[in-house]
């Protein structure tokens, strides 16, 4: 409980987002991933010393597109993964939200519902990622894997530098 204050205090402070474990990541209308004020997001740094960072994934609070035609979800991998990420997540189809229900060595972690702008959509969902598991020496991709979506909805998310003393 006092970590969590903690936590909330910080952000009460308004500190630089990378001062804290989690990221306001948004999926819009116009097929993109961007922060709270529209600006795309194509790299996400995730701070040394959180063990657990949270994606606080949301879909654009003006975005009016039902998930059947614009979903979003998240999907982490090696990007030498990506690839063969993206096909897996294609083959679990429409009906398991294009995110495979087994767990697999190709993707590190996923959310678990596609989010759309649909009033009967979700429109957001938290993804948490054990940094334990991620090699500080691999490039990590992002993707949305709803069909098509890949070539615009994609970034970078990789563990702060150690910094030299
Ligand atoms: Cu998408």
């Amino acid at each position: 409980m006092r970590f969590i204050s903690f936590m909330l205090l910080f952000f009460s402070m308004k500190l630089h987002a990378s001062q804290v474990c989690q990221f306001e990541l948004y999926g819009t209308d116009s097929m993109r991933y961007t922060d709270s004020s529209h600006k795309p997001i194509k790299e996400i740094v995730v701070p040394q010393k959180c063990s657990k960072f949270k994606i606080l994934f949301k879909y654009d609070k003006k975005g009016k597109l039902p998930s059947q035609v614009m979903g979003h979800n998240f999907i982490l991998t090696k990007t030498t993964n990506l690839k063969q990420a993206s096909q897996i997540c294609l083959e679990a189809g429409q009906q398991n939200h294009y995110i495979p229900k087994e767990a697999n060595e190709i993707i590190v972690v996923s959310s678990k519902i596609l989010l759309g702008g649909g009033k009967d959509d979700a429109k957001e969902e938290t993804i948490c990622i054990d940094t334990r598991r991620l090699d500080p020496i691999e490039n990590y991709t992002f993707f949305c894997s709803f069909p098509g979506h890949l070539k615009m909805m994609r970034g970078i998310l990789k563990l702060e530098k150690k910094v030299k003393k």
